[in-house]
């Protein structure tokens, strides 16, 4: 296969004006017809050629004369005019035998389209590029009852429907739905007083769970308005769910595509995290309107310029939505959990990838999460003054092109009159950069020392320091007290010094504050600090990772045979989570352990070889001993912290459920399960009922919940992905490969549905000790589905194989155990593009 280089990128020789779609469909001869306007490219000439993959060309014109395209490896090449000609083509696709869910596919009798990022040359051929942008009119011709496309709807009849996109677009925003639908719906009345159509579209029985959706589409809509001053731009805007879906969702114009769990929410059949998630995904989806859509990228490599963006706003919604400190730290464990490990390992790459095999790959951790801190620290850098001036100008300047990262860092450098190339360094250079931190205090004069390394990743080594604002603030040691305020420091130096002078004591330092740079800091000269910001520090994050931090040195030490942490440790949580002036849900992630694959990540980091049975008893051995610490508490901070009333997914309910459910999986420890039971019989809703199915099945002792779980939710897909992963994600070492292998032999595993795939392999990976059995088990177990999916569904199997990433962490056995199955894995033939570009990186 072949490899695309960013420095290789040319305009398109031929520009498209305009493009007609008419769709007969039907299940595995669905006819497409396509007239499109095309006229050469005055900038930029060169040959003609179209992309097109699994298509039968049935017929093809130019200006009404029939011809005969060349094919080629991606699709066909002719000699066409020096001048504006009109394209005609008929192709014929099989919907039905689609189970890459990417182009056209049948989901449950259902038509729906996946073009991001290169699909739509699977429904004809088309230059499926983004920088190729136009006018989309659609014709859709099914018995079908609902037949939904782009834009708006501009004519319908007896079998067909006519709709009609006014904003040009790349292919890849293109959709289509149709289906035996339901719609739920409600308006909007943009600031300038336009008033828009929205809906939610899903099958019959699923009406009552629109609700939640479709207020998380206006609050997103009222929010991108008030924020950053962005209305939307079409008469109608349609989301639709889907059953069978490779990611979250897709924010094709006017009509966004969901996957189910993405978007349907009940109070018994969803969990608080599912309804925040649900809120988050349509508010990103909508927010693509302007920073995707209405702006979009150049190439793929540019991807970043629309997720990391967007991300970013998600983010800042679900800050104003919810609580900011919170959503602070539960991004900061995913961006460490799941960044940090990407950027630490083979598959590591820079924010915006200098080349790649199969794009689909890098829809990652790194170009989505990575790229949306780099948003944030940007806006830290410039202030959120010039940040919003800037970002009207991004708007202004920018509307309708297909835009890079030089255009966005522009837009920053014109508004604040400034340079920021080194700032630049962040989109091309892979790897976490680490801070290490000394001190000095002589004669009343404090300095602290920072030193900064980025490590070598696959392709790159000696890398230049990165601009890193790091938000810090001094403490006064024996009041407790912050003296002064914050300070943003500029980093630009491989080494920096920060002095302070006329200070009476050496001050205990709080440093990074808020998480503002997506750095690692080397501690362990400020690991006395600890217990000290646990009483004292302002910043909720660093408060919080204090905890964090004591958390994980406790396990490491458990881990690899030593004591575990001391009465100071324990005194302090059970301190922190009596505190009542503080947000429940921020006790909740107090109490939180890191995951075991962080422990193991940690202890590699520090020279060792992490063992994950070993790591997997360190954290049972901890939560036992939180659990007997907190003994006489629990059951009355449990009792005070169950919610009454009518359930509602709000921040404030939310918060006092995440911690009633963490205090009950401690008080499961100590009481055998009988506190979980009760909470598991009398459950009016899924997070409680869920929360104790896991609390029981963390003890073993979830039989008969299991079985009763299953007896009443076993109609409903969405509940029993839950029910699966819950398996596989707490069985114990010794029996989740088991565990995951009976799950797969059920007739209702069905795993041409990415959900349900994911809920048993996703659980098990997750279940690290499980996973990295001694015997190799997991391995073999995981690389005989990866083969089985791929056969189908590339981009499921590529996503999957991501697990293998951190092999060279563990022991040369289970190292050779790894290499194994990853040899033969790519000793099979026709193994798809993105599974051989994913283990090929792996094995290196
Ligand atoms: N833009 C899509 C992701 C497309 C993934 C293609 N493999 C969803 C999103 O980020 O909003
Ligand atoms: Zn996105």
């Amino acid at each position: 296969p072949q490899r695309i280089h960013l420095s290789d990128y040319t305009p398109p020789a031929y520009l498209v004006d305009e493009v007609h779609l008419t769709f007969v469909l039907d299940p595995t001869s669905t006819r497409v017809k396509s007239r499109i306007a095309f006229r050469p490219n005055p900038d930029a000439p060169g040959t003609f050629a179209l992309h097109g993959e699994h298509l039968d060309l049935i017929s093809a014109s130019i200006d009404g004369e029939p011809v005969d395209p060349a094919f080629t490896e991606d699709g066909l090449t002719l000699s066409v005019p020096e001048a504006p000609f009109i394209w005609e083509a008929e192709v014929e696709i099989s919907p039905e035998t689609n189970k890459a869910l990417e182009g056209l596919y049948l989901s449950n009798g259902m038509y729906c389209t996946q073009c991001e990022a290169q699909g739509f040359r699977r429904i004809t051929y088309y230059p499926d590029r983004p920088d190729v942008m136009a006018t989309f009119t659609v014709r859709i011709e099914s018995d079908l009852p609902v037949l939904l496309s782009n834009g708006n709807l501009t004519g319908r009849g007896d079998g067909w429907s006519e709709w009609h996109d006014p904003w040009p677009k790349p292919a890849y925003l293109f959709a289509l739905v149709a289906g035996d639908l339901l719609d739920v719906h409600d308006t909007f009345t943009t600031a300038s007083g336009r008033e828009v159509q929205l809906a939610v579209w899903v099958r019959k029985g699923d009406e009552h769970k629109c609700g939640w959706a479709l207020n998380s589409l206006k609050k997103s809509m009222a929010w991108d308005e008030e924020v950053y001053g962005r209305e939307y731009d079409l008469d109608i805007f349609n989301i639709v769910a889907v059953d069978d879906f490779n990611m979250g969702a897709m924010e094709n114009k006017g009509l966004n595509i969901f996957n189910a769990s993405a978007v349907l929410a009940s109070p018994d059949t969803s969990t608080d995290a599912d309804f925040e998630r649900i809120e988050a995904i349509v508010a990103h989806e909508y927010f693509h309107n302007w920073t995707g859509n209405r702006i979009t990228c150049r190439d793929w490599f540019q991807l970043c310029l629309k997720e990391g963006l967007t991300v970013f706003r998600d983010q800042q919604f679900t800050s104003d939505m919810r609580s900011a400190p919170v959503k602070r730290i539960e991004d900061a464990i995913l961006l460490r959990s799941r960044q940090f490990r990407e950027d630490a390992g083979p598959l590591a790459h820079p924010v915006r990838p200098e080349s790649f095999v199969e794009i689909n790959n890098f829809y990652t951790v790194t170009v989505y999460e990575k790229g949306a801190e780099l948003i944030g620290m940007l806006k830290r850098l410039v202030g959120d003054d010039a940040y919003y001036r800037a970002l009207d100008l991004y708007f202004d300047r920018h509307d309708g092109d297909a835009a890079t990262i030089e255009d966005w860092i522009k837009v920053f450098e014109d508004t604040i009159d400034g340079d920021l190339s080194q700032f630049m360094l962040w989109y091309s250079q892979a790897g976490t950069p680490r801070l290490t931190v000394t001190e000095t205090f002589e004669d009343g004069t404090h300095e602290i020392i920072l030193e900064q390394t980025i490590p070598n990743t696959p392709g790159q080594t000696n890398k230049h320091p990165h601009h890193i604002p790091l938000a810090f603030a001094l403490f006064d040691p024996t009041t407790g007290a912050q003296l002064g305020e914050e300070v943003l420091a500029d980093l630009t130096e491989a080494r920096t010094v920060l002095r302070h002078e006329g200070l009476e004591r050496k001050p205990v330092l709080s440093l990074n504050r808020g998480f503002a740079a997506p750095i690692i800091l080397d501690t362990t000269s400020l690991a006395d600090n600890r217990l000290f910001a646990l009483a004292n520090e302002t910043d909720s994050f660093n408060r919080w990772e204090a905890a964090r931090s004591l958390t994980r040195d406790g396990l490491i030490s458990l881990a690899t045979g030593e004591g575990g942490p001391d009465d100071p440790y324990f005194d302090a949580l059970a301190g922190l989570v009596q505190d009542d002036t503080l947000d429940p849900a921020y006790r909740a992630l107090i109490l939180g352990q890191p995951s075991q694959d962080d422990i193991a990540q940690a202890i590699f980091e520090a020279g060792g070889t992490p063992d994950p049975l070993l790591i997997y008893r360190a954290t049972e051995a901890l939560r036992l001993r939180v659990a007997q610490r907190l003994q006489d508490i629990l059951p009355a901070l449990y009792a005070k912290m169950q919610v009454h009333g009518v359930y509602s997914p709000e921040a404030s309910d939310t918060g006092k459920r995440a911690l009633a459910n963490r205090l009950l999986g401690l008080l499961s420890r100590l009481d055998g399960g009988t506190a979980a039971q009760i909470q598991f019989d009398r459950a009016d809703n899924m997070t409680n009922q869920i929360a104790a199915l896991h609390a029981l099945l963390s003890i073993d002792r979830g039989q008969t919940a299991l079985a009763a779980f299953e007896a009443q939710w076993r109609d409903d897909r969405l509940v029993m992905n839950k029910w699966f992963s819950a398996q596989t994600g707490t069985a114990a070492p010794e029996a989740a490969v088991a565990t995951a292998r009976t799950l797969t032999e059920r007739e209702d595993f069905d795993w041409t549905n990415p959900n349900r795939f994911r809920a048993v392999m996703g659980g098990l990976i997750a279940n690290s000790a499980g996973f990295h059995a001694e015997d190799g088990a997991g391995y073999t177990f995981l690389a005989d589905w990866l083969l089985k999916v791929d056969a189908k569904n590339p981009q499921l199997a590529a996503r999957m194989s991501a697990a293998f990433e951190t092999w060279k962490r563990y022991d040369a056995d289970r190292q050779d155990l790894i290499k194994t199955q990853l040899d033969r894995i790519l000793a099979k033939d026709s193994l798809s593009r993105d599974l051989t570009e994913m283990i090929s990186r792996i094995r290196n």
